[in-house]
């Protein structure tokens, strides 16, 4: 869970509040926007520069997806608790609250809620889309807010069970001191097959992990737990998992280590920065009792695995201060191998810092011992913490981004039909002011598509000194890896040794593709269209024909200006929600070759070429060879007062074979509405949003860009090829039971996200209004 109450003073929460509302139900408290004077929007005229003054709900339907999970509130932040029922049943969930709450009842006060789904691609909302709601907070153990969790399918007296963060204290935030409590683990569960959860002894104050293993106040955060099973860690723990027939269950808690200051609690400087703990059950079956192990992953504060200035992982600080919404399985080469321990260790988490990332890294486990793994100056365990001194930690391979856009909160689970790791994310919004603009589209936020991971094998990479950094690959061992064992060697062992004499090597990385059901966007398409024969653009179609040239157009941000050559296609769809791939080859000899410079892609959201320059728009997706780096332009007709319209920048390497080829770029690009997801090549996905304005913004096709002015200077290796150039219209209906008035799905009650379905709503001591509890004294 990220806290976006970052920088509200502590003081504001405790001010008398003036909405009265009724709570427990989001149907009581309404507000009339209805006589409102302000203006309509006109989608064929430019728009005004301040969306914000639009008509509450005009904009409505102008960037909803049709495919994607957006939770009925109309307000969704973290994808959490998601789990798989023995017939196959996912269970998909969100943190959720009200566009109009009450008091600090804002988007940071969560309740949880979701759907199920059969194939990923199609969801039932679990209580009806009116009332879609599972658990809220306010009770003794949580008056607060409700954060992330995870669930296990069979767990305490065998029912699915939850652990989540249950809040008592906000504002939380990296940036300044902790309060140990704030954030404790609690544990509820379903005897309704996950519809409502029932807390444990009614909501009492009776968490399973109450407090970080530390005194002190010492942590950035501690949130977030995910429950996994793993068989490698129960072998390096010497944990006989079968013993009483019962699983051992783990749960890693994303936090970190503050550096002491004067006056301000923290640990010594080189203790601190992000850690992700483990626990594990004291005895396999016991749900109540949790044994602290030390750190899964530990880092410096403001490090990074990579190799710095190679920008592998966006930044050289890329791992930040503080971890949260982390993920943990193995994966091996056809999915998840979590159950099994074989393959990679995997993890996947956020970090905090002044530029957040969603990361991702691959390695071994490896044992440690456990508490005594980083001893702590100044840092002593808290009384109750039970601590082992044999535990698990990661030994990194490799370091990437698991989404270059926006994003966030990555959580997963593994379908057990066929072992696959299926993983959505949070997409956040873009607007210059989100609270300004919420209420005119009267919905914020959409998870992604659905995405499944694996590892990767991209084999004969030419050897040389391109392998040779830690980044988002790793070399194959190839002596001792064979069937579902994956071993890499890291970079200064592999200089070291024979095998550096080889010609090439093998790479592993992570693979992140669509979800395989996504063919079906495909199948299903009502309408598509496809370039029959191979384009190959270069400078020279500067002065050709049959080509479209726009010069000094923004690439982005207005001091790198492009000329641009856009070659339509023969048709485009007819509408904002379609699937788009291209295969685009690029000559080896232009990869990384900076004695020449252009950009290659894709135009989508398209207006047609109109007279003035002002009034086109179009959002491009280039290669750019030179410093191997995708660059997403948004050319919107809104501008920064409404929208960020800064590009999104993401790094890809187009391997060079032995042979002499290099990879092509195969390019998914999926347009729902404001989400578009990029995926390449399945190792690269961005998401952003696409704010486009105009109704006529619906032209596709080929782009080819050089610095402005730069035409004339064609050389060799300035060609690109595209070739199976298709798209697919249509998409596929998320919500088939939901109606599609905005009418029907507006809401407009003001409220706190408790769901009036809530089986502890009797233990309610705090409904968002008002002063909110004491906190209580920590035993
Ligand atoms: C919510 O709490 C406030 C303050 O304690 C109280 O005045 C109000 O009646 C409560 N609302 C409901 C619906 O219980
Ligand atoms: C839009 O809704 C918000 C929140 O309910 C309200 O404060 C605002 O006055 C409304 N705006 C208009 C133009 O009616
Ligand atoms: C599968 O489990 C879900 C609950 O997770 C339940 O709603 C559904 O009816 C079950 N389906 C079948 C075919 O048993
Ligand atoms: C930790 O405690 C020792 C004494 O116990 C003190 O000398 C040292 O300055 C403390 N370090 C920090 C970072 O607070
Ligand atoms: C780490 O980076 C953040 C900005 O992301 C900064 O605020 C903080 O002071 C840095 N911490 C240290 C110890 O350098
Ligand atoms: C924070 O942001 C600035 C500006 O974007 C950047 O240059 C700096 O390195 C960042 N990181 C840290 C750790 O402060
Ligand atoms: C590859 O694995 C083999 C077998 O475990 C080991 O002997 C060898 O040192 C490894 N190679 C490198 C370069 O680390
Ligand atoms: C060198 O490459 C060959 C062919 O891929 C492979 O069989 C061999 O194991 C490699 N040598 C080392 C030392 O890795
Ligand atoms: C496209 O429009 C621009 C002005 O916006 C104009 O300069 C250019 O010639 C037009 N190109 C075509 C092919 O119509
Ligand atoms: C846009 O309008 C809102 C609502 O009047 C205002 O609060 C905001 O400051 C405006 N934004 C800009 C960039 O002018
Ligand atoms: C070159 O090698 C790569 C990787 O082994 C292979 O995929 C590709 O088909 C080969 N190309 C040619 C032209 O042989
Ligand atoms: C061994 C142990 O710590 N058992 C405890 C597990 O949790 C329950 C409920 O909190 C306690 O009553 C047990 O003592």
């Amino acid at each position: 869970m990220r806290s976006p109450n970052v920088k509200l003073p502590l003081g504001l929460l405790s001010l008398a509040l003036v909405a009265s509302a009724n709570p427990f139900s989001d149907q009581t408290l309404f507000v009339d926007d209805s006589n409102n004077t302000a203006p309509t929007p006109d989608f064929t005229q430019p728009p005004i520069s301040n969306i914000s003054l639009y008509a509450n709900g005009s904009l409505f339907y102008q960037w909803r997806p049709k495919a994607h999970f957006i939770h009925p509130s109309n307000q969704l932040g973290d994808p959490t608790a998601f789990w798989q029922d023995s017939n196959g049943t996912s269970h998909i969930t969100a943190l959720y609250s009200f566009l109009r709450g009450t008091g600090n009842s804002s988007l940071s006060t969560s309740a949880f809620s979701g759907s199920t789904t059969k194939d990923f691609l199609q969801y039932e909302d679990l209580s009806g889309w009116e009332n879609a709601v599972q658990m809220g907070p306010g009770n003794e153990v949580d008056y607060l807010a409700d954060f992330d969790g995870g669930v296990v399918a069979e767990g305490y007296k065998g029912l699915p069970t939850l652990i989540w963060t249950a809040v008592k204290g906000l504002p939380i935030s990296w940036t300044i001191p902790y309060k140990d409590g704030y954030e404790s683990q609690a544990l509820a569960y379903s005897e309704d097959n996950g519809v409502t959860w029932k807390k444990l002894d009614g909501g009492a104050n009776v968490p399973v992990i109450p407090r970080p293993p530390y005194n002190g106040s010492v942590v950035t955060g501690f949130r977030d737990p995910f429950i996994f099973k793993n068989a490698r860690l129960d072998s390096l723990l010497n944990i006989n998992a079968s013993s009483n027939g019962q699983t051992m269950h783990y749960v890693s808690m994303s936090s970190g280590l503050h550096p002491a200051q004067p006056g301000l609690p923290g640990v010594d400087f080189n203790a601190a920065g992000p850690r992700v703990w483990l626990y594990r059950q004291n005895t396999p079956g016991d749900w109540l009792n949790w044994t602290f192990c030390g750190p899964l992953l530990q880092s410096t504060i403001n490090t990074t695995f990579t190799t710095p200035g190679s920008g592998w992982a966006a930044t050289d600080y890329s791992d930040g201060n503080n971890y949260e919404t982390s993920q943990v399985t193995n994966l091996d080469f056809s999915g998840d191998s979590g159950s099994e321990g074989t393959g990679l260790a995997f993890m996947s988490f956020g970090a905090e810092s002044n530029k957040t990332l969603m990361l991702y890294r691959l390695g071994q486990w490896k044992a440690n011992e456990g508490i005594n793994t980083s001893p702590m100056p100044n840092a002593t365990l808290a009384p109750g913490v039970v601590g082992s001194d044999a535990g698990v930690e990661l030994d990194t391979a490799l370091e990437g981004l698991l989404d270059w856009g926006l994003a966030y909160a990555c959580t997963g689970l593994r379908n057990e039909k066929d072992k696959r790791r299926i993983v959505y994310c949070w997409i956040k919004e873009a607007f210059a002011s989100q609270d300004q603009t919420k209420f005119v589209t009267q919905w914020i936020s959409s998870l992604t598509l659905s995405r499944q991971l694996y590892v990767k094998k991209i084999e004969g990479v030419v050897n040389n000194e391109l392998v040779l950094q830690n980044a988002s690959w790793a070399i194959l061992n190839l002596t001792s890896s064979s069937g579902d064992k994956i071993e890499t060697i890291p970079v200064e062992e592999f200089k070291a040794s024979a095998a550096s004499k080889n010609s090439t090597v093998d790479l592993v990385m992570l693979g992140i593709s669509p979800a395989t059901e996504l063919a079906e966007f495909r199948n299903k398409a009502n309408d598509s269209s496809s370039l029959t024969s191979p384009v190959t653009l270069s400078p020279a179609n500067f002065s050709g024909a049959q080509v479209e040239v726009r010069k000094g157009i923004r690439s982005g941000t207005s001091d790198s200006l492009v000329d641009e050559i856009f070659v339509p296609l023969p048709r485009h769809p007819s509408s904002k929600h379609y699937e788009l791939s291209a295969t685009l080859s690029f000559p080896a000899s232009s990869l990384r070759n900076t004695s020449f410079d252009f950009a290659a892609g894709l135009s989508i959201l398209r207006r047609p070429n109109t007279t003035s320059a002002d009034e086109n728009e179009d959002i491009a997706i280039v290669y750019r060879p030179a410093n191997e780096s995708i660059i997403v332009q948004r050319r919107t007709a809104l501008g920064p007062e409404s929208v960020l319209t800064t590009p999104e920048v993401g790094k890809l390497r187009l391997w060079q074979f032995g042979n002499g080829t290099a990879e092509s770029l195969n390019m998914r690009v999926f347009v729902d509405g404001s989400a578009v997801e990029i995926y390449i090549n399945d190792v690269f996905v961005l998401t952003t949003r696409a704010y486009y304005w105009y109704s006529d913004s619906n032209r596709v096709g080929l782009v080819y860009q050089v610095p402005q002015g730069a035409e004339e200077g064609e050389k060799a290796g300035m060609q690109v090829e595209f070739k199976n150039v298709s798209w697919w219209e249509g998409l596929i209906d998320a919500y088939p039971n939901r109606p599609k008035d905005k009418e029907q799905l507006i809401k407009q009650a003001i409220g706190y996200p408790e769901p009036s379905n809530n089986p502890d709503a009797e233990g309610i001591i705090y409904n968002g209004t008002g002063v909110s509890p004491p906190f209580p004294t920590l035993s």
